[in-house]
């Protein structure tokens, strides 16, 4: 089944049977893919992702009595916490999103207080479209909103980055909070993670005869368990062998000489992962920016074998996403996000959209994987204040 994914939520409705009045406010921030530009956030470098329709929706109101008072529609236990015993170690599970968000906030010097929130999250858990830094953003914007504070969205985006590194503890870069914060409605956002520079690249899929396949392993994992720390740990070995401040500084043209300066062969593939992939997000903005879809797909397949290949990322379960898509007839199809599970997106003709879908499901019962879940998604509008 091919879901579309449209969204409400009733998270008002419940939020005033809990307690007795409306909220001030309902905040919504979205889900992600990442199109291409994977690994690079956290090397200074490129990325491209668009935003899901698919939201955590928050619906908030200021308390006078300094504490947290956390629900959500999807889980039956209710979070109160003083703000004085806001501190990374104190909160467990899906609580920490919402506790860390407001702890960083109020780290960076924003005067934000008691609040009564419920969480209502569209985005499926653990299917490496983002569903935490959905929530983070969501209660970002609402905890702001709330009480009248002004935060530029970059600044947003870098203080869910504190809380999803000091709070939560997961080493992530900045790709998923920017996304979900400042993407747009019909478009890809080329975003530079070193400058914050940022622009809208219009993909209107459905104008260019083409569907965006999300296809979801339902393989989770945790970004917190080592291997993608690893992986930052082993670009900043790079870094310091080759004489650079990012890998961002190396060019195609340098590679090669850069790579011999590094001694061991493992450091040495996962800088060349980098690097190339930088140089396959700019072209594949060149290619969106003219139309050239296969040129586009032809950037993801090669992503796609890097992160498998170099930088080793993937999973089974990915690879054969990627792999039976492409020769089902997609222009491309990767893994998208941090890796090692999640999800890959395929880049399908519209009327192959089936054909690739099919082609898929049975290479995952052949192989005695998990039936995938599909999702067919367009670039939707950012993190917003709902009503
Ligand atoms: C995860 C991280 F959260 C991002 O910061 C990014 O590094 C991504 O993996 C890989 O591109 O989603």
């Amino acid at each position: 089944m091919v879901n579309s994914g449209q969204s409400t939520t009733n998270a008002a409705e419940v939020f005033e049977q809990v307690h007795g009045s409306a909220p001030e406010g309902v905040w919504a921030a979205p889900g992600r893919v990442n199109l291409i530009g994977e690994h690079t956030d956290y090397n200074d470098g490129f990325v491209l992702p668009f935003a899901l329709e698919q939201s955590t929706y928050v619906a908030a109101s200021r308390r006078d009595d300094d504490r947290l008072d956390i629900r959500s529609l999807q889980a039956d236990a209710v979070g109160s916490i003083a703000l004085s015993e806001l501190e990374p170690d104190n909160v467990e599970g899906w609580l920490r999103y919402v506790a860390g968000t407001v702890w960083a906030l109020r780290e960076a010097g924003h005067d934000v207080r008691g609040l009564s929130l419920v969480v209502d999250g569209h985005v499926p858990l653990g299917s490496g479209l983002s569903s935490s830094h959905s929530l983070e953003c969501a209660v970002a914007l609402a905890a702001t909103g709330v009480y009248g504070i002004d935060v530029p969205r970059t600044e947003l985006a870098r203080i869910v980055q504190r809380s999803e590194n000091d709070f939560v503890g997961a080493p992530t870069g900045i790709l998923d909070q920017t996304a979900s914060l400042l993407c747009t409605d019909g478009h890809v956002l080329f975003y530079d993670c070193r400058s914050g520079e940022a622009e809208q690249v219009p993909l209107d899929a459905p104008a260019l005869g083409v569907r965006l396949l999300v296809i979801n392993t339902r393989v989770q994992h945790a970004l917190d368990d080592g291997a993608y720390g690893e992986r930052r740990s082993q670009c900043e070995q790079a870094c310091r062998e080759i004489g650079v401040p990012a890998l961002r500084d190396v060019t195609l043209d340098g590679l090669d000489e850069a790579l011999g300066k590094i001694s061991d062969e493992v450091v040495r593939r996962r800088a060349r992962h980098v690097v190339t992939e930088d140089a396959r997000v700019l072209q594949t903005v060149e290619a969106l920016r003219a139309g050239d879809l296969t040129t586009a797909g032809q950037l993801m397949n090669g992503s796609h074998a890097s992160l498998r290949d170099d930088y080793e990322v993937s999973c089974d379960e990915l690879d054969v996403a990627a792999d039976s898509a492409q020769r089902a007839g997609a222009l491309g199809a990767r893994m998208t996000g941090g890796g090692f599970g999640g999800s890959a997106i395929a880049l399908v003709p519209e009327d192959l959209l089936d054909a690739v879908s099919a082609a898929v499901r049975d290479a995952f019962a052949a192989a005695d994987f998990k039936e995938p879940e599909f999702l067919v998604a367009r670039p939707a509008a950012g993190a917003r204040r709902e009503s």
